[in-house]
């Protein structure tokens, strides 16, 4: 064994830093207080431990991500922003918001402050994920899988609230969203959409390097919010930030220039499709998961979280509402802050 792979090792025991040269936790290898140790195993005692059940205890909440149900309880209780986070399969939805978790995971984003999550299980789980659970050497993120729509909760502070602010990020598979643009005939239950104050547009920055693929996500993205708008999902003058994700892939690659220029386009076109749907729209550009350390992970989220606190501006008109929301959660308003 070599003098390089005895050093490799960790005290983590889910760390493979001596297969993949990487820390699990994404932290540089000097900085990380556990590289170096011995693996810690599981001794038979701590496996046998049983659990004394004759004490009393409290049952504590799962941590999980939320329903539109759960969701809706916090919307009833503080200021809320829903943040409805759109886009094809692989756009980049999830590792956006896993993202955004390991910022704060750092400090405050700017003048922002995390002040609590009622769903950190479902931020650490995504998190792994995007790190090493699958143990390759580049960051790998479970596909969300098709169903309801599940949301991440965090409470924010320092975002110009009276007292902090709660963001609800929602996530749901790409797939459903393509699905509703492909097959028009299904009609759209996005009650996040509805809901939303900004929706997340994302558009996937690696196809957007590709000619043939860039041309089909034009047409994908701008369908997509074409079946929302038919759909009657898009009528309450919402903000849309149209966000280009993996500029890890773009910036310094041959075809740069054209990939950011296409996407100045298809912004433009957005605007010119659809002029009175949003009260505004803005672009971004991300990494929130890059794929080698030549970009810091989460570039340009900091920018998308200054837009997301803002409230959308009042409800519209009721005149211009032509669908009224199924569901009672996108019927839901703020009233005051
Ligand atoms: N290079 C690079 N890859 C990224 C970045 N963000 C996400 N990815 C990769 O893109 C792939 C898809 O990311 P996801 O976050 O799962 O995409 P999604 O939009 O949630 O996909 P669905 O759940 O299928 O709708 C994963 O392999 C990620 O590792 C990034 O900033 N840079
Ligand atoms: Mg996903």
């Amino acid at each position: 064994m070599s003098n390089e792979e005895l050093t490799l090792k960790c005290g983590n025991p889910e760390c493979r830093v001596s297969e993949t040269g990487r820390c699990v936790e994404g932290f540089e290898l000097d900085e990380c207080l556990q590289f170096g140790n011995d693996p810690e195993e599981l001794t038979q005692e701590d496996e046998s431990d049983e659990v004394d059940t004759s004490a009393p205890c409290v049952q504590l909440r799962s941590a999980e991500t939320l329903s539109l149900e759960e969701t809706s309880m916090l919307l009833r209780a503080a200021p809320t922003r829903v943040i409805a986070i759109i886009g094809p399969s692989d756009s980049g939805k999830t590792s956006l918001i896993a993202g955004l978790y390991e910022l704060f995971q750092e400090g405050p984003i700017g003048n922002i402050s995390f002040s609590r999550s009622v769903t950190l299980h479902a931020f650490e789980q995504t998190c792994h994920d995007a790190r090493s659970a699958s143990r390759r050497t580049s960051p790998h993120i479970h596909r969300t899988r098709r169903g309801e729509v599940r949301f991440y909760h965090l409470d924010i502070s320092g975002a110009g609230a009276a007292k902090s602010l709660t963001l609800a990020l929602a996530d749901r598979a790409g797939e459903e969203y393509k699905g509703a643009a492909d097959d028009t005939s299904m009609g759209v239950d996005f009650p996040e959409v509805q809901r939303a104050d900004t929706l997340t547009l994302l558009v996937d920055g690696q196809r957007h390097l590709d000619s043939g693929a860039r041309h089909n996500l034009r047409s994908e993205v701008i369908m997509i919010i074409q079946a929302l708008v038919d759909g009657g999902a898009l009528q309450n003058g919402q903000r849309l930030a149209v966000v280009l994700t993996k500029i890890d892939q773009i910036v310094g690659s041959p075809n740069e220039g054209r990939a950011l220029s296409e996407f100045s386009k298809l912004v433009k076109k957005i605007e010119e499709l659809f002029p009175n749907i949003f009260t505004t729209i803005v672009s971004f550009k991300i990494a929130a998961s890059p794929k080698s350390g030549e970009m810091k992970r989460g570039t340009g989220v900091d920018e998308l979280l200054d837009f997301w606190k803002d409230p959308a501006p009042p409800i519209a008109e009721p005149a211009i509402i032509t669908i009224f929301p199924k569901r009672a959660f996108a019927r839901l308003r703020q009233l005051e802050e």
